[in-house]
């Protein structure tokens, strides 16, 4: 949805992980961005391939897909992380309704030059760094993104990367 219904004016770059493990998390991550895109204050710019990855914390459930997305909006942090529960509540009411119980989890990584500590919002996402089903879809996008003063593809050599499969869907898997 590019084009005039976007709004002008300042834009901060966003950086969004997604993932799911439950129904068909790839509709549903590919739903969440196309509605986001269609917000007229918010643009989805590039969106990784789709990872299957090993289950993180927790072991004893489904493997993951993961996806990383860059988004630009007019937004403040705050509207535009309640912009994007919304989004997942939607998707998890619809798929309650017509298909039984899916799941969706969207975490903004990153936000402009935004440090946010506040109750129930951290930017940039405080474990990000940590874990390699995050890093492997956003190092695909942003390599040369710079956090803590290394690459990203610098704190993705870092990490374990074992089990983590990139998909054959491309790029464009999320327009439906
Ligand atoms: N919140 C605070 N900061 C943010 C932010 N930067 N972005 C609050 C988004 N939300 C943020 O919690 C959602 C609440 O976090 C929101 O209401 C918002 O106010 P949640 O997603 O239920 O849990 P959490 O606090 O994010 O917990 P945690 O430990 O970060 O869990 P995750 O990150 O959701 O991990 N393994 C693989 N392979 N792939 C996965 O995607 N995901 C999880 C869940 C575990 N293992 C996984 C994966
Ligand atoms: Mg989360």
């Amino acid at each position: 949805m590019r084009g005039p219904s976007k709004q002008t004016g300042p834009k901060d770059t966003a950086y969004l992980s997604l993932g799911g493990n439950l129904g068909e998390p790839d509709k549903a991550m590919g739903a969440a961005l196309r509605m986001l895109d269609e917000d007229a204050r918010i643009e989805v710019v590039s969106v990784s391939s789709l990872y299957r990855t090993p289950p993180w914390g927790k072991t004893d459930q489904p493997d993951f897909l993961n996806a990383a997305a860059e988004l630009r909006t007019t937004l403040s942090p705050r509207a535009f992380l309640d912009t994007c529960l919304e989004a997942e509540r939607t998707l998890k009411r619809v798929r309650q309704e017509r298909w039984g119980p899916r799941l969706i989890d969207l975490d903004i990584l990153v936000f402009g030059e935004f440090e946010v500590h506040e109750r129930g919002l951290e930017i940039p996402h405080p474990r990000m760094l940590e874990r390699a089903f995050v890093l492997a879809p956003l190092a695909e996008i942003a390599p040369g993104f710079i956090m803590k003063g290394r690459r990203l593809d610098d704190w993705l050599s870092l990490l374990d990367t074992t089990g983590i499969e990139r998909q054959a869907s491309g790029r464009d898997w999320w327009r439906g």
